[in-house]
């Protein structure tokens, strides 16, 4: 099938960002998304959100065994937004920094903006795989090949119809 053949010869990734309650709580959204919008990163969904238990039990389903798994749920509640571009994924990770804030190098977010693992303000998608697991989209062709196609699939954090497919203005001044 041509889209799905031509995505994944570019290699074109999802992640999930999500800022986390404190990031919310602390009026840090803005900033967050920023420093993605500023990397040249494309904005694909967007949305305010009070996730449920259920939910963040299954996103976090792998941590199941750690002692902080409970704090963790506890914590997670609100606050999600999607980006994709790509690369994105190990960039994401790049931007954000390390999980423990006090390790994270400065002029990451988490290096500038948190002091605890436990708050950590951001979350980014950790591999293409989780990429589409997180956000639901499986495959989409870049602007550059003026080709345009998503698919949509059963998602964590958002349904079908809340992604949107756009050309941002500046994609050839990014993308040679
Ligand atoms: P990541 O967010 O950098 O991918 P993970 O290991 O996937 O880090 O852990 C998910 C989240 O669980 C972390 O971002 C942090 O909020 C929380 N967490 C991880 N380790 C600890 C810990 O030792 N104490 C408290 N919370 C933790
Ligand atoms: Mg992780």
């Amino acid at each position: 099938f041509l889209p799905h053949l031509v995505a994944s010869l570019v290699q074109v990734e999802q992640t999930y960002i999500m800022v986390k309650p404190d990031g919310v709580q602390r009026g840090l959204v803005g900033e967050i998304i920023s420093r993605f919008e500023r990397k040249g990163f494309k904005l694909t969904g967007l949305k305010l959100f009070q996730c449920p238990k259920e939910l963040a039990e299954e996103h976090y389903k792998d941590l199941k065994s750690k002692s902080f798994y409970p704090t963790l749920i506890d914590y997670i509640t609100s606050g999600p937004v999607v980006w994709e571009g790509v690369g994105v994924v190990a960039s994401a990770r790049k931007l954000i920094g390390s999980t423990n804030p006090l390790q994270a190098e400065p002029g990451t977010i988490r290096g500038d903006l948190a002091v605890q693992t436990g708050r950590n303000v951001v979350h980014g998608s950790d591999s293409p795989e989780n990429g589409k697991r997180e956000t639901g989209r499986s495959g989409s062709i870049p602007d550059i090949v003026f080709l345009k196609h998503c698919f949509s699939c059963s998602a964590l954090w958002f349904k079908e119809g809340e992604l949107c497919e756009w050309t941002p203005a500046q994609a050839p001044w990014l993308m040679e």
